[in-house]
């Protein structure tokens, strides 16, 4: 279960985030609104969630997931491989240590961006994509396992972070899109396939026995629903604009 998570209000900046959806830019305004109805729908799931303020240096900012991974054991700040999301690092460094007293550091030419990294119990699967390489990934897996963690890598070649196209929901059910259906490592889980007209779903998030689902994706919705999970819709449309999906938008703990 978890009890806390953390998010940053998006800021005017993110009009110029990072995107290849071709969706056109977010509409700021939107976007403050359902990044308070998140925050609701965290607060229902029973999370204490520490809102960080708009951080107009950095665009992609909201994003905070890619920057740090939190375990029951130990805290890593990760090193974005985006150049523009680097220093996105050093403020979530000050606020990490308020809810753990060491914190352990990826670091260059090691990249980890944690939308790449999906924590089945005490495994953490690692996306080595565009923006995690293989020197960060090396490092990840020695701090888990100094903390009696383990980790692996996966390979990705369609997607920009692993979880934009996968999304445990406990119990051994996995929802997954695309090149995930058939990646030998996944074929243990039991599968909920994702159809490819609604692949942003997949990105959908267990939070204590709820599944966080982006609204506008029925098939998968019921998807979720048939396997037997409470659901709390979110319409995240203006974070889909910049490839953002409901897990990038906070640090669960
Ligand atoms: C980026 O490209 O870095 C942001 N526009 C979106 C980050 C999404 N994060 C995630 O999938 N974990």
């Amino acid at each position: 279960m978890f009890t806390k998570a953390i998010v940053r209000t998006p800021c005017k900046a993110m009009v110029d985030g990072l995107s290849s959806a071709n969706l056109g830019k977010p509409d700021y305004q939107k976007a403050l609104q359902q990044h308070a109805d998140y925050i609701e729908a965290l607060k229902e799931c029973g999370l204490q969630v520490t809102v960080l303020p708009a951080d107009e240096d950095f665009p992609d900012s909201t994003f905070v997931e890619d920057v740090a991974l939190l375990t029951p054991r130990c805290a890593i700040l990760t090193n974005p491989g985006a150049p523009s999301r680097r220093f996105e690092t050093r403020s979530m460094f000050a606020t990490i240590r308020k809810f753990y007293a060491e914190v352990e550091v990826i670091e260059a030419p090691g990249t980890v961006e944690a939308g790449d990294i999906m924590m089945v119990a005490e495994h953490y699967y690692i996306g080595l994509s565009e923006r995690t390489n293989r020197t960060g990934a090396d490092q990840l897996i020695s701090i888990l396992e100094n903390h009696g963690l383990q980790g692996s890598t996966v390979e990705l070649t369609e997607v920009l972070h692993l979880k934009t196209g996968l999304g445990y929901l406990e119990n051994n059910k996995l929802l997954a899109c695309g090149e995930f259906l058939s990646k030998p490592e996944f074929q243990g889980f039991h599968l909920l396939e994702v159809d490819p007209d609604e692949a942003y779903a997949a990105n959908s998030v267990w939070v204590n026995g709820t599944v966080l689902t982006p609204r506008g994706f029925p098939k998968t919705t019921a998807l979720i629903e048939s396997a037997g999970y409470r659901i709390r819709q979110v319409d995240v449309s203006e974070f889909q604009k910049l490839d953002g999906g409901l897990s990038c938008l906070s640090l669960r703990f």
